[in-house]
């Protein structure tokens, strides 16, 4: 029952992540087709995956019928089907209303729904079987983050020859927040279904780590053991096993990135935006999905009282924001949303001039090359998140800035604080830790600002998103490889 696909369709390699790498584009006949969306963790993958013959189950995006599997880039896409009802308990309600807050220190009230959870099983087990049924004998499957989190023991009891992996992309929170969870036993057993689980910091897999001791399992030196189950000789003998535990964070493709900020139409879009933005001395950056974990409102006062002091003054300094749309039916967002308009809408009443607004909102997304220009353009990145698995944006900055100038103020509790130590790290609660950091970030000297920048280029060059894929994958493939336990307790 397992094998209801062709043996020469199924893959080696398996990526299992909430998302497809693809987008949706419906032409004005109203045919559907889907376009790959470049994102650092595909084109980390794509050579690897090109070589596997490699798989990736995720959903499109789009509610409804699943497509049938397609080709894209070399890679096997296998999209599984949620209905508006799974994208509203599942994905919106489980996965973003309850779980996100939670693993983000309870930034947002966390709300726990029976009716989400039982969806989110029943999704977590669909994305489980499209996947067993789609991996080759001894594949290595790579699940992806926290909407997925049952499936690395759904797909071991389905196929117990499979090599498991999972990464987590966002926090993993300390156990006193953790605990709070309904369903925390679950969760733990669903992640241990893996061989080798991924965090960004080594204080999630602490975290991680901390949860099981705290569920009565034993750890030892970043591995959880897992006894023999049931006893020893009876007919589903599963014997004792470890799953291992570490930190591998995540970057960019670096190298791009850094070629696109060398590119000369770019480097004059990055001359044009300070013109249009009236050529003021201090351009202040902050590019954000719009979500509440980002710290945008903290940042947005700290500027407000710069303004205000005039120690900043508009129009010789003004803040860009430009934040992504972000799952605004998710009541949380959607009030987020508001208050931002509203202190975004205060702070030009109050201190912009006519053709000269003091902030500059972008309530949109925009595409790599403009990004690049604005990361150029920008004297100072604020990134202010209140709690953040990584923050690939820091590394997106650093990485534009070849001529190793601008300055970046870096919350503490975002995952690349640990890797840009040069940065200049604040703790977004302290609002007037942030506006220092902020003046002292805007008067930086030349020299100094290369300084420090350039130790960040080093970082983030060196470990960029190939080496992590390549660094997790060895690492997933030797923890399966390990002999199986040969006296079980
Ligand atoms: P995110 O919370 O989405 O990711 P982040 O790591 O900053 O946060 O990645 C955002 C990406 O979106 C960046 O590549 C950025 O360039 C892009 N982006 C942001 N605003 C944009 C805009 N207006 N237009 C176009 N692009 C925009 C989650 C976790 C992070 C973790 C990543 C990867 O929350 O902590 O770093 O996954 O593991």
């Amino acid at each position: 029952s397992q094998q209801q696909t062709e043996p020469d369709h199924r893959s080696d390699l398996v990526v299992v992540a909430n998302r497809l790498p693809v987008d949706r584009k419906v032409a004005p006949d109203g045919t559907t087709t889907w376009k790959p969306s470049p994102g650092g963790l595909v084109s980390a993958l794509e050579p690897v995956m090109q070589r596997n013959s490699g798989a990736w189950v995720g959903w499109t995006g789009a509610p409804g019928d699943a497509p049938e599997p397609f080709e894209a880039r070399g890679i096997h896409l296998i999209p599984v089907e949620l209905s508006k009802k799974d994208v509203e308990d599942f994905y919106e309600g489980m996965s973003n209303g309850a779980l996100w807050p939670l693993y983000h220190d309870v930034i947002a009230q966390p709300q726990f729904h029976r009716h989400w959870w039982e969806s989110y099983v029943r999704v977590n087990r669909r994305f489980a079987e499209k996947t067993a049924e789609n991996s080759a004998e001894n594949a290595l499957v790579w699940v992806q983050d926290y909407q997925l989190q049952l499936v690395p023991q759904m797909l071991r009891a389905l196929r117990p020859d499979l090599r498991i992996a999972f990464f987590n992309h966002i926090p993993f929170p300390p156990y006193e927040i953790f605990a709070q969870l309904p369903w925390r036993r679950q969760v733990l057993d669903g992640l241990l279904g893996a061989d080798q689980l991924g965090f960004q910091r080594p204080a999630d897999a602490n975290n991680f780590l901390r949860a099981c001791r705290r569920n009565g399992l034993a750890t030892r030196r970043g591995m959880v053991h897992l006894p023999a189950e049931p006893r020893f000789g009876s007919a589903d003998h599963h014997p004792s096993r470890e799953v291992r535990a570490a930190a591998f964070p995540i970057s960019i493709d670096s190298e791009s990135i850094d070629a696109l900020g060398r590119r000369p139409d770019i480097q004059e879009r990055a001359r044009e935006i300070r013109r249009e933005l009236g050529d003021p001395k201090v351009v202040l950056l902050g590019v954000d999905r719009l979500d509440y974990t980002k710290g945008i409102l903290h940042r947005l006062k700290a500027v407000e009282e710069l303004f205000a002091e005039e120690v900043l003054s508009p129009p010789d300094a003004v803040l860009v924001q430009v934040a992504t749309p972000s799952r605004d039916r998710v009541e949380e967002y959607e009030k987020m949303k508001r208050d931002v308009e509203v202190t975004v809408g205060r702070i030009n009443g109050d201190y912009g001039q006519l053709g000269h607004p003091a902030v500059h909102y972008l309530h949109q997304s925009q595409d790599r090359e403009e990004l690049a220009a604005l990361y150029l353009a920008a004297d100072v990145m604020l990134i202010t998140a209140l709690r953040d698995g990584m923050n690939l944006v820091a590394k997106e900055y650093v990485a534009t800035r070849h001529d190793e100038q601008g300055a970046l103020v870096l919350s503490e509790f975002a995952g690349a604080a640990i890797e840009l130590p040069q940065a200049f790290l604040v703790n977004p609660h302290d609002i007037d830790g942030v506006k220092a950091a902020i003046v002292r970030a805007a008067g930086l000297s030349p020299r100094e600002a290369t300084r420090r920048m350039r130790a960040m280029r080093r970082r983030v060059f060196e470990f960029d998103v190939a080496r992590w894929a390549s660094t997790f994958l060895k690492v997933a493939a030797s923890a399966a490889a390990e002999p199986p336990q040969s006296s079980p307790g």
